[in-house]
């Protein structure tokens, strides 16, 4: 992503200001030669550069959201910008990338101070301010409050959250590496903080989803576990037959798990009906190719897929994708695709399983909870270090910003809906029945089902092909 105060800087030394929603736009697409390609299109004495002035695109959302030819765009995952894994742990700029990020989202509503204006000076020692920091350690002491390690680029500070607080279950949901703000004063000498008020980057309260006109339906599954001796064969063949005759779903979205892969966990062999990876893949080409070619299909990979598990995960590689028609598109894991300019973020979910042991009351059977729980923080992945590899990268690639209109994920084979201030978060199930370890974990799984979800309602229906 371009930073804000690049953008605008190219623009003032052209001697132009610059709409703000030129400014997003060109953030979210990242690419710094369309600001070339604007500049070379404008008049000289153009005072401020309008929506308008980008070259073949409509605006759209009052101005906010565009929509260019194709009505299906990959926004960011695209192949090839996941990158290599680096041979330096570089998590420095990673979480400085995060904080960043996320601590401004948190700013343009607090008003917050850095840490060393209490550790350095005894200005604020007896107000109440906020700070705002990463979570690097988060426990409950013995008489059941939270206490806390916040860490600023400039500092950190120990936090303390009194249990008998208003508000106190929010500070229980407080879950490491996470980016938060809190409102409080400091202790006399400067070496604690007592927080009254927490605060996350959150999704906007006033957040205006936008509706695509006229863009039919979308269908979005996720883990179909090619290869496995559990697939779902005759629920699949349902769903595939019931989705070429229905003429008004324009896109199909698979978030991962495509294949049951090779090698994932101990004793797997056992328990493949197709035992070659190459195989696997090709099966799942064969059978896409029946499905209309006007479909547009998006495949991202998941952790059972052949493409390295740290996040964020590559495209499935082309040697694996001979047999898939014209129609699919594979992406990253995590991708964002607009379609019809309603943007969709697609996420396999392996974060779910660490947010579920984290979080308090949190249940496999309500994965929808977890995706609120992402949309809060506005990160796909919050907690480093657990069950989600995540990948050292310069820019964190699992941020939630901008806030989409869909988030879909899927990996624990549940299915689950919730609607968070105006965001669609669906969580798709799977389509292989229960396995040895799910139910030895206790873990019921949904298989068999398709959410469908009308564009321009923002409306989900479950359909369900196990019978
Ligand atoms: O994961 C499907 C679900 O089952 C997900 O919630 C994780 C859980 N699962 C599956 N295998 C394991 C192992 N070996 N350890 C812990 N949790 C597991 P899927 O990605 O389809 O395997
Ligand atoms: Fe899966
Ligand atoms: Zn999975």
């Amino acid at each position: 992503m371009l930073a804000e105060e690049e953008i605008i800087a190219r623009f003032c030394e052209a001697g132009h200001l610059v709409d703000p929603t030129v400014v997003s736009y060109l953030r979210e697409r990242g690419d710094p030669t369309l600001i070339s390609g604007i500049l070379a299109g404008i008049r000289k004495d153009c005072t401020v550069v309008l929506p308008s002035h980008i070259p073949s695109l409509t605006p759209k959302r009052d101005g906010i959201r565009f929509t260019a030819d194709p009505l299906l765009e990959v926004i960011e995952g695209m192949e090839g910008s996941a990158g290599p894994v680096r041979q330096i742990d570089d998590y420095v700029s990673l979480f400085r990338s995060r904080y960043d990020c996320l601590g401004s989202l948190i700013r343009k509503r607090s008003g917050a101070i850095p840490i060393e204006a209490l550790t350095h000076s005894s200005r604020f020692r007896d107000s109440e301010v906020t700070i705002i920091g990463i979570v690097i350690d988060v426990k409950s002491t013995a008489k059941g409050h939270r206490i806390l390690e916040l860490e600023d680029p400039t500092g950190t500070m120990p936090v303390l959250f009194n249990n008998g607080r208003d508000g106190f279950s929010d500070a229980e949901r407080i879950v490491p590496d996470e980016v938060i703000g809190v409102r409080g004063k400091p202790s006399p000498e400067g070496k604690l903080f007592y927080a009254d008020q927490l605060f996350r980057p959150d999704v906007p309260v006033q957040h205006a989803p936008y509706s695509p006109k006229n863009s039919g339906k979308v269908a979005l599954i996720s883990d179909i576990h090619i290869g496995s001796d559990t697939f779902l064969q005759e629920p699949w063949e349902r769903f595939c037959d019931w989705l070429s005759a229905a003429d008004d779903i324009s896109y199909l979205l698979v978030a991962g798990d495509l294949v049951d892969g090779i090698g994932i966990y101990p004793g797997q062999e056992k328990e493949l009906t197709i035992p070659n990876i190459y195989e696997q893949y090709d099966r799942l080409g064969e059978m896409l190719q029946t499905l209309p070619s006007s479909l547009g299909i998006v495949l991202a990979p998941g952790n059972h897929d052949v493409v390295r598990g740290a996040e964020p995960q590559p495209v499935i590689p082309s040697e694996f994708r001979s047999q898939y028609p014209k129609n699919c598109t594979f992406v990253e894991n995590p991708a964002a695709v607009s379609i019809h300019g309603a943007r969709v973020l697609m996420y396999h979910g392996r974060s779910i399983d660490d947010l579920i042991g984290m979080i308090p009351g949190a249940r496999y059977e309500a994965p929808a909870e977890m995706m609120e729980a992402m949309l809060k923080r506005r990160h796909l992945a919050p907690t480093y270090g657990r069950r989600t590899p995540i990948l050292a990268t310069e820019k964190d690639r699992l941020l939630i910003d901008p806030v989409p209109e869909i988030l879909h994920t899927g990996h624990v084979h549940i299915t689950g809906i919730s609607r968070y201030r105006g965001v669609l978060a669906v969580n798709s199930g799977a389509w292989q029945s229960q396995t040895a370890f799910q139910k030895q974990m206790n873990i019921n799984p949904t298989p068999g089902q398709a959410v469908i979800v009308d564009l321009e309602q923002m409306e989900p229906q479950i359909y369900d092909f196990l019978s």
